[in-house]
Formats: structure tokens, sequence, C-alpha cells
């Protein structure tokens, strides 16, 4: 065995509903690390800033149509962009702080008429698998108190029951289930304990792949 191999950084995911606070955590997160002197990074998916991001974004807001198994695929591409960098940094090191991911991807295509979950896997197969994912749950009644949904594509209470649904799924024993019905600090305290001891457990073990 090798004497002193470099420790490499966790892949840290967030899942989970509408308003469930999940880009809260994962800021809260990030901010807890770097104060800790940690090597931390935090990316978001969909990532709009990308070409393929921008038509993301577009399908999103409604302002144009994309074929149902063609954003599908341009989601999964969206993610694949960023993986030889993910690599790299979790090599290097670095946690990743991930606010949705392939399991997004599934569950949101398969919410769809005609769409197999076993299909929808298809193109994320091979990414890095998390180390830990955070499914963050919120029943539709607290969800509610927390605004009301958005404009975009999705944000509709039906289509939502059917991607909770396919997220359950999804779950392996990466998966932690959080009830995100709490305050911001008490979930964000539950969360950063899970992510400590993920990281200290996972640093010297090799970077796994999705669905393989
Ligand atoms: N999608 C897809 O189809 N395929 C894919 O592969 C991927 C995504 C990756 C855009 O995602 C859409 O893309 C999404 C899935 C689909 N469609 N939907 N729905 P996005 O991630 O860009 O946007 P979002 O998912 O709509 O964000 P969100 O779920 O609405 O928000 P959140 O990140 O979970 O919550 P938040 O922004 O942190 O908090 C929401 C509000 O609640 C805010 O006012 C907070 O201040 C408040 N909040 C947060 N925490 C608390 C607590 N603990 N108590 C009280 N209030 C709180």
């Amino acid at each position: 065995a090798r004497l002193c191999a470099m420790k490499r950084g966790a892949l840290i995911v967030f899942e989970g509903g509408d308003h469930s606070g999940k880009t809260t955590q994962c800021t809260k997160l990030i901010h807890a690390f770097e104060s800790a002197g940690e090597k931390v990074k935090l990316f978001k998916f969909p990532d709009r800033t990308s070409t393929i991001g921008q038509m993301i974004n577009n399908y999103l807001g409604s302002k144009c149509e994309i074929e149902d198994h063609s954003v599908h695929l341009l989601f999964s591409a969206n993610r694949w962009e960023k993986q030889p960098r993910m690599m790299e940094l979790l090599e290097s090191g670095t946690t990743l702080i991930v606010d949705r991911y392939a399991f997004s991807g599934v569950a949101f295509t398969a919410a769809k008429p005609g769409f197999a979950i076993e299909w929808c896997k298809q193109p994320d197969i091979g990414l890095p698998r998390p180390d830990l994912v955070c499914f963050l749950t919120l029943d539709t009644e607290a969800a509610a108190k927390r605004g009301t949904f958005g404009g975009e594509r999705y944000e509709r209470t039906d289509f939502q029951k059917k991607v909770m649904n396919n997220f359950e799924k999804l779950k392996d024993s990466t998966w932690k289930e959080i009830d995100a019905d709490k305050s911001i600090d008490d979930l964000h305290k539950e969360i950063l304990d899970l992510a400590t001891t993920t990281m200290a457990s996972v640093a010297q073990n090799p970077i796994e792949k999705l669905w393989m």
C-alpha cells in the first residue's frame, strides 16, 4: 500500500423538493467549511452559465420548446461538461458541494409520461458517484408556507409529487433523508455533522462511478 496517499475531497450532493432549502443549506455549508480552512467548491445544476446551460435556462423559463428526450440529454450534457473539473478538484483534495445532480435529472424526466427510470439513468452512468446525498424533504403544507411556486416549468404540485416519488426509487446507502421542516440553523447543524463525518470517512477511498 502507498504510504501517505493524498486525501481526496468528498462529493456531497443536495436533492429534494421545491423550497426545501437546498440552495440555502449549500451556501451555509460552503461558508462553514471555508471558515474552518477546508478546501471546498460549490457546483449547481443546471449550471445556467454555459452554452448548454443557456438553452436549459430558456427552456425552464418557457422561452423555447425542446423535445423531452433532447432536453433530458442536455441536462446530462450540462453535468458531463463539468465532469473533468469536478474530478480534478476531488482528486486534489477539494470537497464539492453540489446543488442538484443526476438524481434530479432522472426524477424530473421520469415524471413525464412515457419515460422509464432505467432509460433516464443511461446518459449519467459513469459520472462521479456522490459520497453523501442530503435528501431534503418537506410536506406540501410546510412547503406552501415558504412561498408560492415561481413561474418556471415543472413548478406545479402534481408534477412535483411525481418527482418526489421518483426520488424514492433512486435512494441507496449514500442517501440521508433529512426532514427540512426546521429552522435554517438547526438544519445546518445536522447537515454539517453528516458532511464532516463523510469527508473524514471517504478521504482514502477511490472515487466511484454512478450507477456502475
Ligand atoms: N432539473 C431537471 O429537470 N433536470 C436536471 O437534471 C436538473 C434540474 C439538475 C431548476 O432547478 C429546475 O430544473 C428544477 C429541477 C429541474 N425544477 N423545479 N422545480 P434549480 O435548482 O435551478 O431551482 P429550484 O430547484 O426551483 O430551487 P428550489 O427548489 O425552489 O429552491 P431550494 O434551493 O430548495 O430552496 P432555497 O432557495 O434555499 O429556499 C427557498 C425559500 O425558502 C427561500 O425563500 C428561503 O429563504 C426559504 N427557506 C430556506 N430554508 C428555510 C427553512 N429552514 N425554514 C424556513 N424558510 C426557509
